[in-house]
């Protein structure tokens, strides 16, 4: 199985462009680390990723956060993405009809298949919501993720909603990289594919070194405990790497990106040593 397979030769046997570039640029970097960039102005959110990046695979975003968004902004957000050598994850979380959905991946302020190489969606609508999606993201050559659990307390994404979202992305593994989830999905929603065939990437929020949660339902969990014990692929941190967000310290911020990087680094190499 994917599981105990290096990222390289994973990425060796995808055929989708995104999941191959970001399985290359984390054997390249040697991280598994993609930064959550969860401020409101734009200053911040470009000091956040200039800092984080030489130690990140991913840059996840919502852009919909940013109070003085401007086109130009995804630009110099391009230029970061070639400086540091990172992919970009616009954490849409689309949930709409097909119809819907297509326009709000391609058109709008954001326009953001334009420049995300990943993004996510709620598998509610059912397979239509991915028929919508990658009728925009498929001849761009992105890739889907699909949200089969979440890391928030009460999550109703369990039980026979995560196993329909993983039959969900079997059948449609031209677009649909991977999962949002806790954990490894090899095996749930039984099926014919065997899971030496099929390599979903999995990422997981949740993660943090000194805290447990938040006070709004958020969980976490160590580095070890995501891509050790439940055998994930990318750990995605946010405030555990920028606190607040303003006022942002770059020695500090610096200091802990690299922390997580090597952390989640260490997990992997005793997960497939094992
Ligand atoms: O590390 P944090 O708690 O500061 O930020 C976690 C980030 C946020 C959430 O919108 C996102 O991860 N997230 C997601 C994603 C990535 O889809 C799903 C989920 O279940 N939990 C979660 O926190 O930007």
């Amino acid at each position: 199985p994917a599981y105990s397979l290096t990222y390289a030769q994973r990425a060796e046997r995808h055929s989708n462009p995104a999941a191959k570039a970001l399985l290359e640029t984390i054997e390249r970097k040697k991280s598994n680390l993609c930064v959550s960039v969860d401020v409101a102005k734009r200053a911040d959110f470009l000091r956040v990723i200039d800092t984080v990046g030489p130690y990140v695979c991913l840059i996840k975003t919502h852009v919909d956060i940013i109070e003085d968004f401007e086109p130009a902004l995804i630009e110099r957000l391009n230029e970061l993405s070639i400086k540091h050598d990172f992919l970009i994850f616009e954490d849409r979380k689309f949930a709409d009809i097909g119809n819907t959905v297509a326009l709000q991946y391609s058109s709008g302020v954001h326009k953001i298949a334009q420049w995300s190489h990943i993004t996510n969606a709620h598998p509610v609508p059912g397979p239509s919501i991915i028929v919508g999606l990658s009728s925009v993201g498929l001849p761009l050559g992105r890739g889907l993720l699909l949200l089969a659990e979440m890391s928030t307390k009460g999550s109703l994404a369990t039980g026979s909603y995560t196993e329909e979202a993983v039959r969900m992305a079997r059948a449609h593994r031209d677009f649909v990289i991977g999962f949002i989830a806790q954990r490894r999905m090899d095996g749930v929603g039984a099926s014919d594919v065997s899971s030496d065939e099929e390599d979903f990437l999995v990422l997981t929020p949740g993660v943090g070194l000194d805290s447990r949660g938040d006070s709004m339902g958020q969980q976490y969990r160590t580095p070890d405990e995501v891509v050790f014990e439940s055998g994930c692929d990318v750990i995605i941190v946010g405030r555990g790497i920028y606190g607040k967000g303003n006022d942002v310290d770059t020695q500090t911020v610096q200091a802990q990106a690299e922390r997580y990087r090597k952390e989640g680094w260490v997990a992997y190499e005793k997960r497939i040593a094992r």
